[in-house]
């Protein structure tokens, strides 16, 4: 129906309701920023007193304050997942950083996915669909390409990749060339997988400029270029203040004159303390018992200041009021910084490494300058959202999480039975494997590997120094119940027993140091050769140099065994001698197998890939699958012969010499033996 002229008259001489005002809009702008490794002390309204936030401290004024706000997961992904999808980390099967570092101990570490599924309903697809406009900026650290921010819901996505931190926090990021460069060798934090340059910054940057003002800067172009009044999420996730440990200059020589002035200790003389975890599976890593680094301090200023801008931006552009604002952090803080009065940091369930700063300001409901003390967990934001935009929760999708809606308008009744965490890795800031619960003010942790428990009482034990397991056994009892009936619900990945007869050797497992190049794997000593264990999606090899370069013919042997994990997809299973006269991917040969799916003896000049090989149908044995490969250097010829069949063909590129043996896989975790030559 057309409206009428006399309808439009009165509509627009209609005096606004007088609650119009200061009502919250019915869909209101989110925002979500999420620091990284930020820990729970680490802001002055939380109690530094080195560091500075003032404009974190501001937003706190403006809105609500939590005191016992809880990320899902002692680490990034995992943590990050749950906010994504309100469903705790060990529902997801990501339950380490991704990928992970595959250390074993007494159990080889749970098995888990290396991405966000895409099944997987994101707080982005939500909104979109209720018709908001959605936007990714920054750290994304959930799967490779197929699984980033864009393909999750985020109709935008400024610098969000598979790496959980940037090579540097200055321009340009990394990306020196300008273009994405092959992602390096080794798996492990701060190289590696996470060594890539942050994606899509070198264009419109300059020598000095900083990622989180970058970031900050690319946030509020979209906010301010958006005037087509439609409400907007954005999850702005900065990189600060994960390592690496830096910082602009100007700020570190202030908070430098602040540590001399308070008369703290140097970061090197500062007094710490020991986490003793060996009898759990863990190490004795040294954690600060108080903040003294100006780097870190001057990290903080710096995420601080950009909170900051954001917020004058919505208050110059009249849409504050309109605008629900969270603040939180992914994990608890790295061994970087002091979590007291809090035991333990990044990487363990001690409150350390999951509680978390966790600042609302929801115009015209929350309280300015209130706190709340009810614990609450990351999985809460979804459905909190999707309530403050006047949206149904869908209890189904969020299966973990409820709304603080009732919280942030002044309630204080619980809104959590018990909250549960599950870590079932041997992590890289020194746990053991492990899963805890908290109900009311007790929590008790498990230690998997020796199946003992600890209860501490957070009300008057925050510190966790006081374990009474074995002063409340029925307290323990209902306790632990509770968290085997959650990991059975969940479905939740435990560490698996090592297999017999394939004995992974405790702690010296990590076989990298064999070799003179190892490309997109992880590799581990076997009783009877090695394991190469593929990133997914990737062509890994490892190869050790010869003493003495090969010339003229030779006969080689391996067996090999591919078992593909829950990270790989199945029918996959394949394995290669890699023979070359240098270590870059242009120099070899791969003569092997694809064993798994459509079977093919294969033999691939340059680098490994299933497209542009010499391949031939395969009828595979049961395995272990036995490789003889003959290669007359002189002539070129190459035979290979596996289970009774033989592939034949001359080399396009003559070698002179083989410098390098080794091998390789594609997107698979295959066993090795040790190559006989002859
Ligand atoms: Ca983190």
């Amino acid at each position: 129906m057309k409206p009428t002229l006399t309808l439009l008259a009165a509509l627009l001489l209609a005096p606004l309701a007088p609650e119009a005002a200061d009502a919250p809009k019915q869909k209101p702008n989110i925002i979500v920023i999420l620091a990284d490794d930020l820990g729970w002390a680490d802001l002055s309204c939380y109690g530094s007193t080195f560091h500075e936030s003032p404009h974190l401290d501001r937003l706190a004024a403006q809105g609500m304050r939590f005191t016992q706000a809880y990320s899902s997961s002692p680490y990034c992904s995992p943590s990050r997942a749950a906010i994504m999808t309100g469903r705790y980390p060990a529902r997801l099967k990501i339950t380490d950083y991704i990928p992970s570092n595959g250390k074993t101990g007494k159990f080889l570490p749970a098995e888990m996915r290396m991405e966000l599924p895409l099944e997987e309903v994101t707080i982005a697809e939500v909104l979109k669909d209720a018709g908001y406009a959605t936007w990714h900026v920054g750290k994304w650290h959930l799967g490779d390409l197929g699984y980033y921010p864009e393909d999750q819901g985020f109709q935008v996505n400024i610098a969000g990749n598979h790496s959980g931190a940037p090579p540097s926090f200055f321009w340009p990021y990394g990306d020196k060339e300008g273009v994405m460069v092959a992602r390096p060798a080794a798996r492990d934090q701060g190289k590696g997988y996470h060594a890539t340059p942050v994606p899509g910054l070198r264009e419109g940057g300059k020598e000095g400029e900083h990622l989180c003002d970058r970031l900050t800067s690319e946030a509020m172009k979209l906010i301010e270029r958006h005037k087509t009044g439609q409400p907007f999420l954005l999850y702005l996730a900065f990189y600060d203040v994960h390592t690496p440990i830096m910082a602009k200059p100007e700020l570190v020589k202030k908070y430098e004159a602040k540590a001399a002035r308070l008369g703290l200790p140097s970061v090197k003389d500062a007094p710490r303390y020991t986490e003793d975890n060996r009898a759990h599976g863990g190490g004795t890593p040294q954690m600060p018992e108080q903040q003294v680094n100006p780097i870190y301090a001057a990290m903080i200023e710096t995420m601080d200041t950009n909170v900051g801008r954001l917020m004058a931006k919505l208050d110059e552009l009249g849409i504050a009021g309109d605008t629900f604002v969270i603040f939180t952090s992914d994990n608890g803080g790295h061994s970087v910084t002091s979590n007291r009065p809090l035991r333990g940091c990044k990487g363990w369930l001690y409150e350390g490494g999951v509680r978390e700063p966790w600042i609302v300001k929801w115009p015209g409901v929350t309280k300015p300058g209130s706190t709340c003390d009810v614990p609450v967990m990351n999985t809460d934001i979804l459905p909190t959202v999707l309530e403050a935009c006047g949206l149904p929760t869908k209890p189904e999708l969020h299966k973990d999480g409820v709304s603080l809606a009732a919280l942030l308008r002044g309630d204080t009744q619980t809104v959590h039975d018990a909250l549960f965490w599950h870590f079932p890795h041997y992590g890289n800031h020194g746990s053991g494997p492990c899963s805890s619960v908290r109900a009311g003010d007790w929590k008790l942790i498990h230690w998997i590997e020796d199946d003992s428990v600890e209860l501490f009482n957070l009300a008057n034990d925050l510190g966790e120094e006081t374990d009474l397991a074995a002063q409340q056994p029925d307290r323990v009892k209902d306790l632990r119940a509770r968290l085997d009936a959650w990991r059975k619900e969940t479905g939740a990945n435990m560490p698996r027993p090592k297999p017999a007869g394939q004995a992974v050797v405790p702690d010296t497992a990590d076989a990298q140091a064999d070799f003179a190049v190892v490309a997109n794997a992880r590799v581990e000593k076997l009783d009877t050769g090695y394991r190469l264990r593929a990133e997914p999606k990737q062509a890994a090899f490892a190869l050790k140099r010869l003493e003495q370069p090969l010339t003229g013919a030779k006969t080689f042997k391996v067996r090999c065994v591919s078992a593909p994990g829950q990270a790989f997809p199945k029918h996959y299973e394949n394995g290669f001698l890699v023979l070359s006269d240098g270590p870059a991917p242009k120099d070899q040969i791969h003569v092997g197998a694809f064993f798994g799916g459509q079977k093919s003896l294969a033999i691939i000049e340059g680098p490994l890939q299933a497209a542009g090989r010499t391949a031939k149908p395969f009828t595979a044995a049961a395995p272990p699958l036995e490789l003889h490969i003959r290669v007359d250097l002189a002539s070129g010829q190459i035979v290979l012969e596996a289970a009774g069949q033989r592939l034949e063909m001359k080399l396009k590129r003559r070698l002179q010499q083989v410098t390098h043996v080794g091998y390789s896989s594609l997107n698979a975790i295959t066993d090795f033996s040790r190559w006989e030559q002859q």
